[in-house]
């Protein structure tokens, strides 16, 4: 298959025709136009791929020494890193992120799956002293075949987040991506196939999520469901899996507080701050989409937001020299631009952008302008919900107590960021933030070893570092007599 033909799913090492799918035009968010044709899948092609997942957990993989599966993954990253360039243009056609931003988080995805390779061979277990008529003893076995549920705003680094430990692990995978950004998902099945992956170990589905994603949720033949997306998505999927008891890992929104004391380096702060709220235009968890600004600096904050708005350079996404790219679908868009007359309703005041872009140039996209709101009051709706576009709120603050109680006010808790020269004061104000990663004068800096997931509404479970393979794997207990005697 070429490698942007994107017509047939990726099934027990073949591009197979969908059975009870078709052909879906994918829209490129910066026209509005079908820019190529998907293969979707549905219920007869999520079982034929569970089918192949678990002939090839029971054959060839679970059974592969540690140190061959390492090998095949480390083929794969190798392979993957010559292809960044080529992914990168899929996925930013795909989902209208600015091609520098696709090509710096791409370009890193490789160490992932080399990372994760690297602990093929070391899945040991341990020993557990009870006493001398037993030994007892731990293993660490793969927990099976794996459902892994991705979202439209990052699809390939949601895939490494969640193939690279699952294989690892010594997990089969039925990948379906999000209907809205399916293209760069299936140009992964052309590296496992290159790299020489057993039939099956991998297989890539598209579909939409009530059909194909409910049904692979739904599958008893499935183990696990690895799931990035929305918080209400994740309860429907726990409902539609529950009968089966399988296992489940959440990676849901946020509400990051991007906190910003007065003693900080403010420049620094600020092109965190600034860079964070307008990266993937705005539709990414993680990003500080609450600002919460000492009072004695919040106006020079508020004036500096309102100029590096001002020139962030929006524009087609495949254009080297733009920051920011449409929002990726039509529904994204819409909800977007809800939000922004939300926060005027409330009474925030807009002081940037507030607009969709939609002239000559980028007639038909779904373009919006970078958008700052002052003066936002902590229980506004624009304060409290995940927006999930190019929208900063700048809300004031006295003081470290009510710093910490503001960015602990939301039901999220993934991440938070906050930037002050006084040592004590960052180990204090950390050590009460409710989530799950906390940066200190850096922001969105994390790696294949650094675990990542929420607190409280923001997710189930850690992806990255040991903690995610930790995910992917079963711990079996056996205690042996040493003297033939019961008990
Ligand atoms: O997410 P969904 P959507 C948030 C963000 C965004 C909102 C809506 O706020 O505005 O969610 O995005 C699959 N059974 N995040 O609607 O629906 C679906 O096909 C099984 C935050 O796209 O959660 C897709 O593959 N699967 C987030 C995946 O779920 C189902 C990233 C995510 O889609 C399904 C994305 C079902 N019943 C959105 N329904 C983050 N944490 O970064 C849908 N899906």
């Amino acid at each position: 298959m070429g490698e942007s033909r994107f017509d047939r799913l990726f099934i027990g090492g073949e591009w197979v025709e969908p059975i009870d799918g078709g052909l879906r035009g994918s829209i490129d968010p910066a026209t509005g136009e079908p820019w190529g044709e998907v293969a979707f899948g549905g219920k007869a092609d999520i079982d034929r791929a569970v089918t192949a997942a678990r002939e090839a957990f029971e054959g060839p993989w679970r059974k592969m020494p540690g140190w061959e599966r390492a090998a095949l993954l480390r083929k794969f990253a190798d392979l993957y890193a010559t292809k960044v360039e080529a992914l990168a243009q899929i996925e930013s056609r795909d989902n209208g992120r600015a091609i520098r931003e696709s090509r710096g988080d791409i370009g890193l995805h490789a160490q992932y799956y080399h990372w994760f390779a690297s602990l093929t061979d070391k899945l040991s277990g341990r020993t557990i002293p009870m006493d001398d008529s037993v030994h007892a003893f731990t293993s660490r076995l793969p927990a099976g075949v794996i459902g892994t549920i991705t979202p439209w705003n990052v699809p390939l680094m949601a895939a490494a987040w969640k193939l690279g430990p699952a294989l690892a692990a010594g997990c089969t995978v039925v990948l379906k991506p999000a209907e809205h950004t399916p293209a760069s998902s299936l140009a992964l099945g052309r590296i496992f196939e290159e790299a020489g992956f057993p039939p099956g170990v991998v297989n890539i589905v598209p579909g939409d999520g009530p059909v194909a994603g409910a049904h692979l949720v739904a599958h008893p033949g499935v183990d696990k469901i690895a799931f990035t997306g929305e918080g209400a998505t994740a309860k429907t999927i726990l409902k539609t899996g529950a009968d089966t008891l399988k296992r489940f890992s959440f990676e849901l929104g946020g509400k990051a507080p991007h906190i910003i004391f007065d003693d900080a380096n403010i420049e620094q702060a600020l092109n965190a701050a600034t860079g964070s709220a307008w990266a993937l235009c705005g539709q990414s968890c993680a990003l500080g989409s609450r600002i919460l600004v000492e009072r004695s600096i919040y106006d020079r904050v508020v004036k500096e937001f309102r100029e590096r708005a001002s020139r962030v350079k929006v524009g087609m996404p495949l254009d080297p020299a733009i920051h920011m790219g449409p929002q990726a679908h039509q529904d994204q868009l819409d909800k977007t631009l809800s939000y922004i007359g939300i926060g005027r309703d409330e009474g925030a005041d807009l002081v940037a952008g507030g607009s969709r872009i939609d002239n000559t140039d980028l007639q038909g996209g779904y373009f919006v302008e970078p958008t700052v709101f002052s003066n936002v009051v902590p229980n506004m709706r624009i304060a409290q919900e995940e927006i999930f576009g190019p929208v900063a709120s700048i809300i004031p603050f006295e003081g470290e107590e009510e710093a910490v109680a503001i960015a602990n006010g939301t039901p999220y808790g993934l991440a938070a960021g906050l930037w002050t020269n006084d040592v004590g004061r960052a180990h204090r104000v950390a050590a009460q933030i409710e989530a799950g990663i906390v940066w200190v004068n850096t922001y969105r800096y994390i790696r294949w070893s650094t675990p990542y997931g929420g607190f409280k509404t923001s997710g189930w479970g850690r992806e990255n570092g040991l903690e995610a393979l930790d995910s992917y794997l079963e711990t079996r207990t056996t205690i042996v007599s040493t003297t033939g005697q019961f008990p």
